[in-house]
């Protein structure tokens, strides 16, 4: 058995101790010795006071056996090694309300750039959450199935502790890298799975080949084997879950129709007007793969028509970039809006029969990407950059700010801890009317306004910001913001039509008639809308489908009050929504971290770990206050628990019968414990977080002692009793 930290008398031997905050002098080279000295030992765990620190091992470690999940159902986190199945049972046993506060809502915050491990470490959790809840039924098997999908609650009723139904929440989709990818990235990992994975006469029904030859899918990389095997359990997971045969059609006909829209060529008259070119047959295939006439498909991808006040009809030819932007415009809402269906079909199967979601006690498992800085950086990066300094944001908030106001109002001396406070990043984004997003959304109400009139734009209203500045070359489309974790140089070239996200409807009105049934539905949205949980997560090479939860509202799309919302405006909706919630429940965080950029076992650069440290939240070093939150988290009082409710829970512990519910009560036990380092103020009792553990092993000797006496008792009275016979 490890102990949490280092106590005293003990001997320092490096990557022995599992909590660093116990550690005398900490500092950034002393954390990564230590992380690399763990990591070689293959202890991938490790705590940071109540942070845990994951660096991915690329390679299996027999760490997750049924007999370990076991160890960690119920007992105390300081008696077992760091491991993610304990910071389940953190969060299981505090929504219950077994660990010094009353039962609360649970939130499980997991962060880590691309490949860190947060899918494992979300699987991992949910797993171990259904292992605490015993679960073997078959909601719970159906939830495992789902697991890859970010955000799930898991909802427990409070007293019999079983688990009631999940929900995914929405993550902003990100769809332009649907019809573009930049550099090695990939598409949707949907599209790898299906090439090779559909049997020979479905890809005849689809008119697939193999992976060559769609133009949205560059960057094809044969992995047939793996991706056969994937292709086998998404059916499996949908099988499980409850996806009949036709709605399972129907998803790869979409997405067979998607790819072939792609493929559609447009062609320029002599005067410039757009047409569709008939000789390569895709317009016919994906007209009869998405169940559609294909004249009507094509006049509506290369006219648009307009309705008169005089109730006219007009039509107008696009030129060949307007169909180009209409074709794609309308696979991304055609993608998008078979997601929102997905999401919106998984939580209708996996609801709660009896009861509401939200009147159950809740455990949210939320995995945020980290911070993105690339070489180029555009509007998707800006967006994730902005939720990473939200959730930077209530991190301070919850670690540093709420923390200290308490010790004032309690009346404990504090030396104020300073940290950098990312408001003003916070304000220069979001703000109205003036702050980025919303000037964005000004811009892209002008039919006028171009990229570089936003930019002018910007320059003119939040220029004078010090977190701002632009290129200074001459029309450089080029502007960067200094984050909490470094500067960012954003390009805005497209941001205006990204963020229109405009549908183009003469298109969608010919899809709304379609032969194909889940067609009809995506697109007549008679989908019901569920909540929003926001987030855009990119990775750099391929993406899952079900990693990607619609950002557009399915059923009534992006519009608010019967006017359409931007994407940035759906943004900012989610990520209001994600603030509420994790501002609502007791928040844990679990820090994935990957050892080298080549997802190599037995490699850990330390380079590459001190980078994400710096640029990652909740772990960073210098940015953004890592020393900060260990320092406050080993000197800090992590527990504040009002007088009475301290006398009722822990009364047992003291050396006397009565004691008052008061200050003096606290002292009595807190003095009868024998342990040190606490502190009373006004209205609470002040502990380390780790006396939380001291006090639960203590309290569990009293209650064993006392069975032991019932015990003897009982004995007694039954030999009594025999004698007397
Ligand atoms: V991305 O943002 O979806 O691109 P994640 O989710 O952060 O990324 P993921 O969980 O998919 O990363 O982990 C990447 C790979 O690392 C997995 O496919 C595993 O092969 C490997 N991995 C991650 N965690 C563990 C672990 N605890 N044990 C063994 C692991 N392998």
């Amino acid at each position: 058995m490890q102990s949490s930290g280092l106590r005293q008398g003990e001997d320092y031997v490096p990557g022995w101790v599992s909590d660093l905050t116990s550690l005398p002098n900490l500092d950034e080279d002393v954390l990564l010795r230590e992380l690399k000295a763990r990591y070689t030992a293959d202890r991938i765990y490790t705590y940071v006071g109540d942070i845990l620190v994951a660096v991915n091992p690329f390679k299996d470690v027999p760490i997750y056996t049924n007999e370990i999940s076991e160890q960690y159902c119920g007992g105390l986190h300081s008696e077992q090694p760091p491991h993610i199945f304990a910071t389940a049972n953190d969060a299981y046993q505090g929504m219950l309300g077994k660990l010094s506060s009353p039962p609360q809502d649970q939130c499980i915050v997991i962060s880590g750039e691309s490949g860190a491990g947060k899918t494992e470490s979300t699987k991992l959790l949910i797993r171990q959450l259904l292992q605490l809840c015993q679960g073997t039924s078959q909601l719970e098997q159906q939830i495992l199935q789902v697991n890859p999908c970010r955000g799930l609650g898991i909802s427990s009723n409070q007293n019999i502790s079983t688990v009631k139904g999940a929900k995914i929440r929405e993550y902003l989709l990100e769809k332009s890298r649907l019809v573009q990818q930049a550099g090695g990235e990939q598409n949707f990992h949907v599209f790898y799975l299906m090439l090779n994975g559909l049997s020979p006469q479905n890809m005849e029904k689809y008119h697939l080949g193999g992976g060559q030859g769609y133009s949205y899918l560059k960057n094809f990389q044969d992995k047939a084997q793996h991706y056969r095997t994937q292709h086998q359990q998404l059916l499996d997971a949908m099988d499980m879950v409850g996806f009949n045969g036709e709605e399972q059609e129907g998803m790869f006909s979409i997405l067979a129709g998607v790819l072939h829209m792609g493929n559609i060529q447009i062609c320029a008259t002599d005067s410039g007007e757009a047409y569709v070119d008939r000789s390569a047959k895709d317009i016919n295939i994906t007209a009869e793969i998405l169940g559609v006439d294909s004249t009507d498909l094509e006049s509506s991808l290369t006219q648009s028509v307009v309705r008169t006040n005089k109730g006219e009809l007009i039509q107008r030819n696009y030129t060949v970039q307007q169909a180009l932007a209409s074709r794609d415009a309308v696979s991304k809402a055609l993608y998008g809006r078979l997601f929102g269906w997905l999401v919106n079909k998984i939580n209708q199967l996996l609801a709660p029969t009896d009861s509401s979601i939200a009147e159950l006690q809740q455990i949210g498992v939320l995995d945020i990407f980290g911070f993105e800085h690339f070489e180029h950086n555009s509007f998707e990066q800006l967006c994730i950059n902005l939720a990473n300094e939200q959730l930077q944001y209530f991190f301070n908030q919850h670690i540093f700010l709420l923390e200290q106001e308490e010790y004032q109002r309690e009346g404990v001396s504090w030396t104020t801890i300073t940290f950098t406070d990312n408001k003003p990043v916070l304000d220069l984004l979001l703000a109205r009317p003036i702050g980025i997003l919303a000037l964005l959304d000004e811009e892209s109400l002008f039919p006028q306004g171009t990229d570089l009139t936003l930019l002018q734009k910007l320059n003119q209203n939040v220029g004078s910001s010090p977190h701002f500045t632009t290129g200074k070359q001459a029309r450089s489309p080029l502007f960067t913001i200094t984050h909490y974790a470094g500067k960012v140089e954003y390009n805005v070239t497209g941001w205006l039509e990204k963020n229109r996200d405009t549908l183009p409807s003469n298109t969608m009105s010919v899809l709304q008639h379609s032969s194909n049934p889940l067609i009809n539905t995506v697109c007549n949205g008679s989908i019901t809308r569920t909540g929003t949980l926001a987030l855009q997560h990119k990775t750099s090479k391929g993406r899952r489908l079900s990693k990607r939860p619609a950002g557009r509202q399915v059923g009534e799309p992006g519009k608010k009050g019967g006017k359409q919302l931007t994407l940035g405006g759906q943004f900012k909706n989610s990520l209001t929504v994600l603030v509420e919630r994790i501002t609502a429940a007791r928040p844990h965080f679990v820090r994935c971290i990957k050892p080298n950029g080549l997802k190599q076992p037995n490699n850990f650069q330390e380079d590459a770990v001190a980078a994400q440290i710096l640029f990652c939240l909740p772990a960073q070093l210098k940015y953004t206050g890592m020393m900060e939150t260990i320092r406050i988290r080993r000197e800090g009082y992590a527990l504040r628990i009002p007088f009475q409710q301290f006398v009722q829970r822990y009364r047992s512990l003291g050396d006397v019968a009565h004691i008052p519910e008061d200050q003096h009560g606290c002292q009595r036990i807190l003095k009868a414990t024998g342990l040190s380092d606490w502190l009373i103020g006004k209205t609470k009792v002040l502990l380390k977080w780790w006396h939380t553990d001291e006090l639960a092993s203590r309290l569990q000797k009293v209650e064993q002692a006392a069975t032991r006496i019932q015990t003897g008792v009982r004995g007694f009275l039954a030999r009594r009793k025999m004698a007397h016979l």
